[in-house]
């Protein structure tokens, strides 16, 4: 509930400019994003915890600036603003509100996808089933289709009528609700298509000329300007190593269907560009395409840093054909990997990683976070996506979800 805001001229005095401090799990910090490049050398460093748990050394408050007396007094905060454009974004009184839960720890209920269905104001995720055990470890619950009322705040299960089996990463287009998901051993995972008022389910893709993908991941759809849509979507073998299919057939990619013309499928981004390819969006324009990169190295069963691939998020452009080119480094996520993302109505990209929800400009530079230290009531299970919603964003905080509230509108459709 308190906000205070930076004194900006002591940035011209003081090398190391101040952080505001602020009480309060509804409070916003301010932090000069000096800060973000530039402190005392002999601060305390790492990768696993978060920047807010970074400690300067005790001389820093007494000779470089006496309100530095270390970044972790903002790491009980809910809001972490960057810039005054976030600062704007939040309000003047920003309220993290319980919307659903705390379910019993370990249960990730409220996990993945995060679509919002404007036409019945409805919210659909995926996650462990609200009734399974607390003993199931969290990655291994199976993940099926959730959906909320946001009318009645009701939670309820769609009744699909095919198997979706570990499901994941989801989009809303035209009017219905895109599910990738896994498969197990003997049924082949995919893309599914669900009315989202019947939950009519009918697959859409599920094998490249009798070969299974490894584990579809996360699937968004962009309308060209021919008014034609484009669907991409992420394969990736985390499946085979968690042990719910079988081995990897196909090298991990990022696909695109086009439903025209009788339909064309074809593999557009190759391992060697995103090793592990996960979150996938486009921007509202049509014009971009966002991919993120998880190697998650337990998985891989290598060391923390031991691997090929970045914990990164690419953005290509999508040419007049819709296909990706000219591939950049967008950001790298510091803390973690980037999960979920989701670009808002002005082309901000959102995404879920370690340190929490972190909202990026076009340039890629973090503008604020949502901090994962007061979303989560536990720290092993990170936040794997969130949505948007008309003027907020609901945050799958695993056992609970967050409503935030902001002062523009960010959700559009496709
Ligand atoms: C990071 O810092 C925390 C808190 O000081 C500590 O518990 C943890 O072991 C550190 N991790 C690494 C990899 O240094
Ligand atoms: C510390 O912060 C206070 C209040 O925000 C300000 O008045 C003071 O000038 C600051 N001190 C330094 C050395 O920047
Ligand atoms: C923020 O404030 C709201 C309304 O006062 C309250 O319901 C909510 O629990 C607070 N958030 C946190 C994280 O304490
Ligand atoms: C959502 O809840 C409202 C209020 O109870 C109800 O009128 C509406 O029919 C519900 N929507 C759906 C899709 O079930
Ligand atoms: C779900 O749908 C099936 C038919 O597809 C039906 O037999 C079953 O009763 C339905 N279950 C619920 C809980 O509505
Ligand atoms: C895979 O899922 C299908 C469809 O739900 C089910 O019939 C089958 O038993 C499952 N196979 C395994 C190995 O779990
Ligand atoms: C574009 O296509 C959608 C359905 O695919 C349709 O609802 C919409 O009216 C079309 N827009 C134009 C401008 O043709
Ligand atoms: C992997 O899953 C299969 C099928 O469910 C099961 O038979 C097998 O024991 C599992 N392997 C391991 C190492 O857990
Ligand atoms: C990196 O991975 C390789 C291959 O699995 C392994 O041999 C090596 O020990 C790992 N190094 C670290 C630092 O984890
Ligand atoms: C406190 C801490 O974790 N310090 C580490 C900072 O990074 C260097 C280089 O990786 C390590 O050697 C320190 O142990």
């Amino acid at each position: 509930m308190y906000s205070k805001q930076v004194i900006e001229a002591l940035c011209l005095v003081s090398l190391y400019s101040s952080i505001v401090v602020a009480q309060g799990s509804n409070a916003t910090a301010s932090i000069p994003s000096q800060l973000t490049y530039l402190l005392p050398p002999t601060f305390i460093n790492n990768s696993t915890e978060f920047f807010l748990d970074t400690s300067l050394p005790p001389s820093a408050s007494s000779d470089q600036n006496e309100n530095i007396t270390s970044i972790t007094e903002a790491r009980e905060d809910a809001f972490i603003s960057y810039s005054t454009e976030f600062t704007g974004l939040l309000g003047s009184k920003p309220v993290l509100r319980p919307l659903l839960g705390p379910l019993p720890s370990h249960s990730n209920s409220f996990y993945e996808a995060g679509q919002y269905d404007p036409d019945h104001n409805l919210l659909f995720f995926t996650g462990a089933s609200p009734t399974t055990s607390p003993d199931v470890p969290s990655h291994l619950a199976p993940r099926i289709v959730l959906g909320l009322n946001l009318t009645s705040n009701e939670l309820f299960v769609p009744n699909v009528t095919e198997p979706i089996l570990v499901a994941n990463g989801g989009a809303y287009h035209d009017g219905k609700l895109y599910i990738a998901h896994w498969g197990n051993y003997s049924y082949a995972g995919g893309i599914v298509q669900i009315d989202p008022l019947t939950f009519k389910t009918e697959t859409l893709i599920n094998s490249y000329y009798g070969v299974r993908f490894n584990g579809p991941d996360d699937v968004a759809w962009v309308r060209g300007s021919n008014n034609n849509s484009v669907m991409f979507y992420t394969d990736v073998d985390f499946s085979a190593d968690l042990n719910f299919t079988g081995p990897a057939q196909l090298p991990n990619a990022i696909w695109r269907f086009d439903p025209a013309n009788g339909g064309y499928l074809r593999a557009v981004i190759p391992r060697a560009d995103v090793p592990f390819p996960n979150g996938v969006a486009v921007s509202p324009n049509g014009k971009r395409l966002y991919v993120t990169d998880s190697p998650v190295s337990n998985l891989q069963r290598l060391g923390p840093g031991n691997s090929t691939g970045s914990a990164a998020t690419y953005v290509y452009d999508l040419d007049d054909t819709l296909t990706p080119v000219n591939k950049r480094l967008f950001a790298i996520a510091r803390t973690g990997i980037a999960d979920g993302i989701k670009t808002d109505a002005k082309g901000r990209l959102w995404s879920a990683e370690g340190e929490g929800i972190v909202c990026r400009n076009q340039d890629g530079r973090v503008l604020g976070l949502i901090n994962a230290n007061v979303l989560l009531d536990q720290r092993e299970t990170p936040i794997a996506n969130f949505a948007l919603v008309q003027d907020r964003i609901l945050v799958l905080a695993v056992n609970r979800i967050w409503a935030v509230k902001l002062t523009e509108t960010l959700s559009w459709t496709s």
